[in-house]
């Protein structure tokens, strides 16, 4: 099946999150990636040293040239940095009738770096998430996203509903390193279903959540329903967790085409 995955977000120069991981992932599921950057970022395994947050002008330029000439059937939106941009980003979603969106709200790097201004999770909130068939927060972005404390397996079921009572189609909140076990929760409107596996240990975790909600994109593009895809996209990470690449001083990527099914 011939599909095209665009990958909204940031850029990270070490491949491990952002567009450039978004686009291996695409390539490890076999579909065709095509990317829009919304963020320079400067930054290595070790951290995130400088953001430079493109001009909303420029991004709308972007996004309006690709999909002037190229269908999309499946969208992952990642870091957008700002409240503006974010609200430009909704904008454009809406207007284009894009399909299959996947919101990564993306507020953090993985070494703890801002990469959302605090008024743009109003934005997310009230603009996004109505546009959004699945949100994929891990536990912190939850609890931003909800004002609830979410930190186990109830409270993740309760921040699935209140996302999905804010807009989302559905919701999957991923639990990373809940109680030494990788549990994730998926809320689809009417039903959850619970994610259990074990942890991997790993010293290459750098883009795990970008990997995982692009992988739900890709899945989404091809019609898998969303309970399976959810499924697949948590094997398809353990897999990339399991091929790492030994790149840098700090936190290690995954190594995407590799890990392909
Ligand atoms: O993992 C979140 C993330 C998203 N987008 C960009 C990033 C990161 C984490 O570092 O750099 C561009």
């Amino acid at each position: 099946m011939n599909r095209t995955v665009l990958s909204i977000a940031g850029w990270d120069p070490s491949g491990g999150a952002g567009v450039a991981s978004d686009l291996k992932t695409i390539a490890a599921f076999h579909h065709y990636g095509v990317g829009v950057i919304t963020s320079v970022t400067a930054q290595n395994t070790q951290g995130v040293q400088a953001i430079y947050d493109l001009p909303m002008e420029f991004i709308a330029q972007e996004i309006e040239s690709l999909t002037s000439d190229v269908e999309v059937h499946a969208v992952k939106i990642g870091m957008l940095g700002t409240a503006r941009n974010a609200a430009l980003v909704a904008s454009l979603i809406r207007s284009l009738k894009l399909t299959n969106v996947v919101l990564d709200p993306v507020l953090k790097s993985t070494t703890g770096t801002a990469l959302m201004e605090k008024k743009g999770i109003a934005v997310l909130k009230e603009r996004l998430l109505p546009l959004t068939d699945v949100v994929t927060p891990n536990l912190d972005e939850a609890s931003a996203l909800t004002g609830l404390r979410v930190n186990d397996v109830k409270s993740m079921k309760e921040a699935a509903r209140a996302l999905v009572k804010a807009g989302a189609k559905s919701a999957v909140v991923t639990g990373g390193h809940l109680a030494a076990r990788a549990i994730d929760v998926l809320f689809d409107g009417e039903k959850y279903g619970v994610y259990d596996s074990t942890m991997i240990q790993s010293t290459n975790t750098h883009g795990i959540g970008c990997t995982f909600s692009t992988a739900i994109a890709c899945l989404l593009a091809r019609r898998t329903p969303l309970p399976e895809a959810v499924d697949e996209a948590k094997r398809y990470v353990a897999r990339a967790m399991n091929h790492p690449y030994r790149i840098g001083k700090g936190e290690g990527p995954l190594h995407h085409v590799p890990a392909a099914f």
